[in-house]
């Protein structure tokens, strides 16, 4: 009986969810909340559109989502995000979904 006991509570063990915490890199600064961000990446920026609420990076691979580095549009949740922006600047960005930036800061400018 003890055995079975052992056994058993050692199988719900194995089948207890991963508690494991997700690493996040919080940027304090900004308002946006960690608890929606899918990614971080860095990229450069090619093209800023604030009619559009439009971002163009050459972002470097983001492992998390399988992704190499490229060169696309991504849709902002804010135009104040793109203000302070310029051509070529290097950034970094946070992801809510695989498209959508919800916070942006430079790392360094050219
Ligand atoms: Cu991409």
């Amino acid at each position: 009986m003890l055995k079975i006991l052992a056994l058993l509570s050692t199988l719900a063990f194995l089948a207890a969810p991963n508690a494991l915490a997700q690493p996040h890199d919080a940027h304090q600064h900004h308002a946006a909340p960690a608890a929606n961000t899918l990614a971080t990446g860095q990229g450069i920026v090619k093209k800023i559109d604030p009619e559009k609420l439009r971002l163009t990076l050459a972002h470097d691979p983001i492992a998390k989502l399988g992704w190499p580095a490229m060169t696309m549009p991504f849709a902002v949740t804010d135009k104040a995000l793109l203000q302070n922006l310029k051509i070529n600047d290097v950034v970094r960005f946070e992801l809510q979904d695989e498209q959508t930036i919800v916070a942006v800061e430079v790392v360094t400018g050219k």
